[in-house]
């Protein structure tokens, strides 16, 4: 194919937006233009390619398939049917699962969709059973009653917020901490790392029905087998969120105890993160799961997204390219060469490295907040999120930690003499930046000052170092 192929088309198709709504189409420019400018950090994003965009943009949006492959509520579904079976088969190819779910349309709603068959398949319901062999006529409303207190309140126990857990494996704000009777395994205070006896006791103690492992904050490997072995040992069923490093199992970087999939009954994940596919999310599970994560529409899930299950199957594609494991050990390269530059120049970082695509700068040694540093690196054209680190006193708004991740800048080519560099300019901000106070001098957790020309210096020399690796080279909209 022809790199002009690619420059044509999204020219194209903004100028067919462009005559409807011109408005639109200046957005989807000015936001090439942004994401070409600014050192992208953000270790939940990433660049999809120009072929996963573009199966995006097209009729199969206009499809309504409720229902799986070759069972849809609609009529008229065949080619989302090939579509969806192709997304599915190389999502089985490539991470070796036994089955494969591609309708979440995030990685929410997958945990939504993993917690549904979880529950369905161990809860004990009469009332469930009855529900499930369709004879929802015959249930009483004692029956409804009882199916609501069989299947709330239950157990699961994750990974805390503040060591790196994600807020849907039982917390508060989203749903699974109002659904579940949740606890949380932390990590050592010393080391940062996850300790497998103290997860065991935890699982002893509180015999949950589910344990999730997986992480949104943690910049190590994990131990699955080992985290399978608790969760047999008190009767739970294990799900893995792998949604963050689904690219380092993809492409081979994450095998044996830390490959999620052998170990786990179910692994959840989203496409779009390392895994460099569409924003959406993807369910694999252990047979048994399968026919209850089929189920995910309209259990707990609007209409598939055909468009994007199109797109989900070409990313899978490419994702099982031979380059595509280069790519991924890529990613864990630039990581420790960004770390290292990092502790190289005295910064603190959670577990003191990292293994996998993030690190976690613990920003309260430059004396800042999260959010403080957040916003001067923003200042200074480069983007992070900030994030709590274990134990964190600034609390979850305003956090004491700075996120940052590979998958986007190796995906454009930048290699580890980048990281180095990238390193140095994000030294050089934090050093540069100090904590402000509120108008009663009080300490502030949001304010601080930053040399608009040294933020404009270190922006342009990011830009400097963005510039031999263009982002999609071959797309020109001028
Ligand atoms: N929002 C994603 C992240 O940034 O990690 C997870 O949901």
């Amino acid at each position: 194919m022809s790199r002009n192929a690619e420059s044509t088309a999204f020219r194209s198709a903004l100028e067919v937006i462009r005559a409807v709504e011109p408005r639109v189409a200046d957005a989807i420019g000015a936001e090439l233009t942004d994401q070409r400018e600014s050192l992208k950090l953000i270790a939940s994003e990433n660049y999809a390619s120009p072929a996963t965009l573009l199966a995006m943009g097209n009729w199969f949006s206009d499809k309504y398939a409720e229902g799986t492959v070759g069972r849809r509520f609609y009529a008229g579904c065949q080619n989302v049917d090939t579509v969806e079976a192709l997304a599915a088969e190389h999502a089985r190819e490539l991470f070796g699962a036994a089955h494969a779910y591609v309708q979440p349309h995030s990685g929410i709603d997958a945990n939504l969709v993993a917690f549904w068959a979880v529950l369905a398949d161990r809860v004990e319901s009469p009332a469930l059973k009855k529900a499930q062999v369709r004879q929802v006529n015959d249930l009483t409303e004692a029956d409804w009653f009882a199916l609501r207190r069989e299947l709330g309140n239950q157990r699961m126990l994750g990974m805390s917020l503040d060591a790196g857990g994600h807020l849907t494996h039982g917390f508060r704000p989203n749903i699974s901490g109002k659904m579940f009777d949740q606890r949380s395994y932390g990590t050592d205070p010393e080391t940062g790392l996850i300790d497998y006896d103290r997860v065991a006791e935890a699982a002893r103690e509180f015999k949950p029905l589910i344990l999730v492992g997986g992480y949104s904050a943690y910049p190590r490997k994990v131990n699955f087998r080992i985290l399978r072995e608790i969760a047999d040992s008190v009767g739970a069923t294990f799900m893995v969120d792998m949604a963050h490093f689904a690219g380092l199992v993809a492409g081979k970087v994450f095998t044996g105890d830390f490959d999620p999939v052998p170990h786990a009954h179910i692994v959840t994940t989203t496409t779009h993160k390392s895994l460099r596919g569409p924003r959406g999310g993807m369910v694999l599970c252990q047979p048994e799961l399968a026919d209850q994560v089929d189920r995910g529409c309209p259990m707990v899930l609007g209409g598939p997204l055909p468009h994007v299950m199109a797109a989900k199957a070409v990313a899978l594609a490419e994702a099982r390219r031979p380059d595509f494991a280069d790519y991924a050990q890529r990613i864990v390269d630039n990581s420790q060469a960004l770390a290292e530059g990092l502790l190289s120049r005295g910064a603190k970082l959670v577990t003191g490295g990292t293994d996998n695509h993030l690190v976690l700068i613990d920003v309260s040694g430059y004396g800042l907040t999260g959010r403080q540093a957040e916003q001067a690196l923003l200042d200074s054209g480069i983007v992070t999120n900030r994030n709590s680190v274990p134990q964190d006193p600034n609390g979850a708004w305003y956090t004491s930690g700075i996120r940052i991740g590979t998958p986007a800048l190796t995906t454009r080519g930048l290699g580890t003499a980048e990281m180095d560099q990238t390193a140095e300019l994000i030294h050089t901000v934090l050093t540069q930046t100090t904590a402000g106070a509120n108008a009663d001098g009080t300490p502030s957790k949001a304010k601080y000052t930053l040399d608009p020309a040294l933020a404009d210096k270190v922006a342009r020399q990011a830009t400097d170092l963005l510039t031999p690796f263009p982002l999609y080279p071959a797309i020109d909209l001028a």
